[in-house]
């Protein structure tokens, strides 16, 4: 395998990794707080993260490379509120789109068209999570601090009517 594009894809494999850990830690911050539906979705999204992590392991080793697991990095412990996980949540989704784009960037430098081509499942995913997340911060900014509001928030997201299709091959988000 083209050692740039292994480096390239055992990068992307740390983002992946630490979204899941990310969002683990916000699920069980929301499981602390008595949000039990928000913890349900985030820990769903956890769960697809380290799908999106396995997949990329997969593909390098099936190709000839070698694929590295990272260090688990400790994330944070404390939400300011469910607004402050949503607004991270979206931030970190923008900085792994930007990175995906990074890889689909290296992959056209190296010719390498079928690394390409594997890629264009997490650009789409990444169009996708990065819409549920504004969409679930703009029902948040209209909620504000009503306690009533929130709290009919948390249940549509324990019963899912707030979700993403779930992507090709991938788990439900
Ligand atoms: Fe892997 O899609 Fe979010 O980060």
């Amino acid at each position: 395998m083209n050692k740039r594009i292994e480096e390239a894809l055992n990068q992307q494999i740390i983002k992946e990794s630490s979204s899941s850990q990310f969002y683990l830690a916000m699920a069980s911050w929301a499981e602390n707080n008595g949000l039990n539906g928000t913890a349900k979705f985030l820990y769903q999204h956890s769960d697809e993260e380290r799908f999106h992590m396995l997949k990329l392991v997969k593909f390098i080793n099936e190709r000839g490379g070698r694929a590295v697991i990272p260090a688990v990095a400790k994330p944070a412990v404390e939400f300011e509120s469910l607004e402050n996980i949503f607004t991270l949540l979206l931030q970190h989704e923008m900085s792994v789109t930007e990175s995906i784009n990074g890889v689909v960037d290296v992959c056209l430098q190296e010719k390498d068209y079928t690394t390409h081509n594997f890629m264009q499942w997490y650009v789409s995913e990444q169009l996708e999570e990065e819409a549920l997340a504004r969409t679930i911060l703009d029902k948040l900014k209209l909620i504000g601090s009503d306690k009533g509001g929130l709290y009919l928030f948390d249940r549509d997201l324990e019963n899912s009517s707030i979700s993403a299709a779930p992507a090709n091959g991938g788990p439900a988000a």
